[in-house]
């Protein structure tokens, strides 16, 4: 039985995620700060696979490291690594932008990206083998207006994606990233604030991404046989073109 490490697991893609994966017997250690919502997947999964809860902020370095650190032995050998925690905060012109807003962005994304990874990496090479997603966006392929510091981000996390290929291949680790154009969870939400209003209009007069969709093309990325490595996969609905070229009714 495989065991896969998500973060950010309290919602969207992640969830979803979690789901798929207890569904096809993959052993989860869920992440995430909400502690409820984990003790809600964990009621909710733990009938169908073996699963271990963290909670903690992936910003906190001690946090991340200490956790890890101290998996159970039963989940302490990470096979697949879903990093996948991130938020947009705010949306506006760089001008403006608010110093916490880009903290919370690049603390979040970036920088937890790389305590988590940092925190599983040496099992995995010192094992030479295992399989590590990185949760990107459209945002870390084009830059939009406003979208500044998110936008940088998620640029990072394409860097860190093919730079983990590079210096990992010689451990025979997989590597890829997904990135997602407009998927309906609650990132709007966060993004505005709470603001759900403002947060549903982003998804209305079109059909968004469901983060089921993503959950699916990570389940069929992490079961292809071994010697296959998907390195990215840039998916978007089918309305929409570009971060700024959508088609709405
Ligand atoms: P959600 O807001 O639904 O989920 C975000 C998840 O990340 C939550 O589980 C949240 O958990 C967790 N999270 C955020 N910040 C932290 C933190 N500091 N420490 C620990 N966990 C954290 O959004 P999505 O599911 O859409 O987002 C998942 C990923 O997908 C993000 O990286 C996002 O950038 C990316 N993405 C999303 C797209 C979209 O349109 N929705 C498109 C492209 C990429 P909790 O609050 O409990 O800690
Ligand atoms: C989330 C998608 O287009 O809002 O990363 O940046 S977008």
């Amino acid at each position: 039985m495989k065991t896969a490490l998500i973060t950010g697991a309290t919602s969207g893609i992640g969830r979803a995620t979690a789901r798929i994966f207890a569904e096809n017997g993959i052993r989860l250690v869920l992440c995430g700060r909400r502690e409820e919502r984990l003790a809600q997947l964990q009621a909710e999964l733990s009938g169908k696979t073996d699963l271990h809860i963290l909670n903690f902020d992936v910003s906190d370095r001690e946090a991340v490291l200490q956790q890890i650190g101290t998996l159970p032995e039963d989940f302490s050998k990470i096979d697949i690594l879903i990093n996948n925690a991130g938020n947009a905060h705010g949306l506006g012109p760089i001008q403006t932008g608010s110093l916490d807003d880009w903290d919370a962005m690049i603390d979040s994304n970036v920088k937890g990206l790389l305590y988590v990874s940092k925190a599983v990496i040496p099992g995995m090479t010192e094992r030479n083998s295992g399989h590590i997603i990185n949760i990107g966006s459209i945002a870390g392929k084009e830059v939009y207006p406003n979208g500044n510091v998110y936008c940088a981000t998620k640029y990072a996390v394409d860097a860190l994606n093919k730079a983990m290929r590079i210096d990992l291949v010689q451990h025979g680790i997989r590597v890829g990233a997904i990135h997602p154009g407009m998927v309906e969870t609650e990132f709007s939400e966060v993004r505005f604030k709470g603001d759900t209003e403002r947060a549903a209009q982003v998804y209305q007069a079109f059909t968004p991404l469901r983060p089921e969709d993503i959950a699916d093309i990570i389940l069929f990325v992490v079961t292809r046989p071994y010697y296959v490595n998907i390195g990215e996969v840039v998916v978007t609905p089918t309305a929409q073109a570009t971060a700024t070229i959508s088609h709405k009714k």
